[in-house]
């Protein structure tokens, strides 16, 4: 999942450039110290922006996706902007949403301890 960095790259923005690191969840990497430093939740995506001075870590989807999108000046409207609110409403829906029904199912089929 490259969440946002695509559609940048898409649009000419060559700062999107970015190094994928495959987290196979099926073994556990997603456990692991390197990357649970980026995502104390073990979740994927995850990111590390190294750009800048600090390295910033970013972790759930919408929280990389309004990242970038700020980051990078496009994909979300301006604060003060009406469109702004109906763009977040969607984004926050989705977040509250489609987890449920993609990343849950990992949750029930490999860690919950009661079949449901
Ligand atoms: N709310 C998270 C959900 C992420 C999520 O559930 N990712 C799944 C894969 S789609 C995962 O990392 N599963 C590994 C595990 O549960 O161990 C987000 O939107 O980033």
């Amino acid at each position: 999942m490259t969440v946002l960095l695509e559609e940048l790259l898409e649009l000419g923005i060559s700062e999107a450039e970015y190094d994928a690191w495959l987290i196979n969840i099926s073994d556990g990497t997603q456990f692991s110290s390197g990357f649970v430093g980026i995502n104390p939740n073990s979740k994927i995506p995850a990111l590390a922006d190294h750009s800048g001075e600090t390295t910033v870590r970013v972790f759930e989807s919408g929280a990389i996706m309004l990242y970038l999108a700020e980051k990078f000046g496009h994909f979300v409207p301006a604060v003060g902007s009406p469109l702004r609110a109906e763009c977040l409403s969607w984004l926050f829906w989705n977040i509250g949403s489609v987890p449920f029904l993609g990343g849950g199912f990992g949750h029930f089929y490999a860690y919950a301890p009661r079949k449901v």
